[in-house]
């Protein structure tokens, strides 16, 4: 509340000092509309105040809060030149990562084995996702969640959106499953070596280990557990992989792919389902393996896939390519994790 008041008192003394003219520039009008981030964090802690969060905590979190000004370059931020699947897999996938994912799978098998089977996921989909969200936790982020968070929620562009994560990682400090020092995350505010946003932890994580907490920072179980979990609850079938690139023969035709437009989940899943037909469909219309052989026989639809248009690389999609585009609804993302599950180990081919 001092702040509030000092700074209307400042800008009192400012206009009064420099007079008319001034006051009707854009600049000082445009000041006065946007307030201050300090007097946004004020408003911020009284909104979680009236939420009934305690004291401590918040006199912890807002004591700190920092507005990070490359978090607001970050978000703004655009990709400098066209990417295809062809440029993207060998960075996103590259040879160190593919050794460190094979190393990682033996070395946590037992773990992941029991992991896998209690819920229902096929470890070498833990291990890709944990090795493109943080580079098996080495990369989770350096900034203070709450920190990055409130400076998204104040840039105003998706503020509701970023308020509410901001509140679930209040509820996330306040069960105590981290602390407040050690709540780290990426810019966007994904957390832990899974880059949950703190929305997706209240719906997905788990208590891997069994000590009450939590912890996708730093507990394998844990994250593990909550990789598989998010799988899980989303459909999973670990019965089928992911899907496959494949061969399109000459003169096939483009209009059986899914159709380009938006990736929200509702018409994308209304052109998946224009797209799917069963595997011998497909086979029929003589789509092959990208080593040329036939696919498999087996009882499964698919949808057809252009990441990069009908003149780039081909995929056919099973249902679990949807549970990993509710992960992250990027064909590339997607196209990334199975190609590097593929990578690890493929016992299950289908
Ligand atoms: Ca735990």
């Amino acid at each position: 509340m001092f702040r509030i008041k000092f700074s209307v008192a400042v800008t009192q003394f400012i206009t009064a000092a420099v007079g008319a003219a001034v006051l009707l520039s854009g600049s000082v009008l445009a000041d006065e509309v946007k307030p201050s981030f300090s007097d946004y964090s004020q408003a911020l802690k009284a909104e979680a105040k009236a939420k009934g969060y305690s004291n401590d905590l918040l006199e912890q979190v807002f004591s700190s809060l920092t507005f990070h000004e490359r978090v607001v370059s970050a978000d703004k931020s655009q990709p400098e030149f066209v990417e295809t699947l062809d440029t993207y897999l060998p960075k996103r996938v590259s040879e160190i990562r593919i050794s460190m994912a094979k190393e990682r799978y033996v070395k946590y098998l037992p773990e992941l084995t029991k992991i896998g089977n209690k819920y229902g996921v096929q470890p070498r989909f833990i291990v890709a996702l944990w090795g493109l969200e943080s580079s098996f936790g080495r990369f989770m982020g350096n900034y203070s969640v709450p920190s990055a968070l409130a400076t998204l929620a104040y840039e105003g562009r998706r503020e509701a959106f970023f308020k509410k994560e901001f509140f679930h990682a209040l509820d996330i400090l306040a069960a105590g499953h981290i602390s407040f020092a050690d709540m780290k995350g990426s810019w966007a505010g994904a957390m832990g070596q899974s880059q949950f946003m703190p929305s997706s932890f209240m719906a997905y994580a788990q208590d891997g280990d069994g000590d009450g907490k939590m912890d996708i920072w730093t507990n394998q179980l844990d994250v593990f557990a909550s990789i598989a979990n998010y799988l899980k609850q989303q459909g999973w079938d670990n019965d089928k992989t992911w899907g496959r690139r494949v061969l399109l023969p000459d003169g096939f035709d483009p209009a059986h792919a899914i159709a380009k437009g938006s990736l929200q989940r509702g018409e994308w899943l209304k052109r998946w389902q224009q797209s799917e037909r069963s595997l011998s469909q497909w086979h029929a219309l003589g789509v092959k393996r990208i080593n040329g052989a036939d696919l498999p026989q087996r009882d499964i639809n698919a949808a057809l896939i252009f990441p990069d248009g009908e003149n780039g690389q081909a995929y056919l999609a099973y249902e679990n390519y949807k549970v990993l585009m509710h992960w992250n609804k990027s064909y590339y993302f997607v196209t990334s994790v199975g190609y590097l599950a593929d990578l690890i180990v493929a016992k299950d081919a289908s």
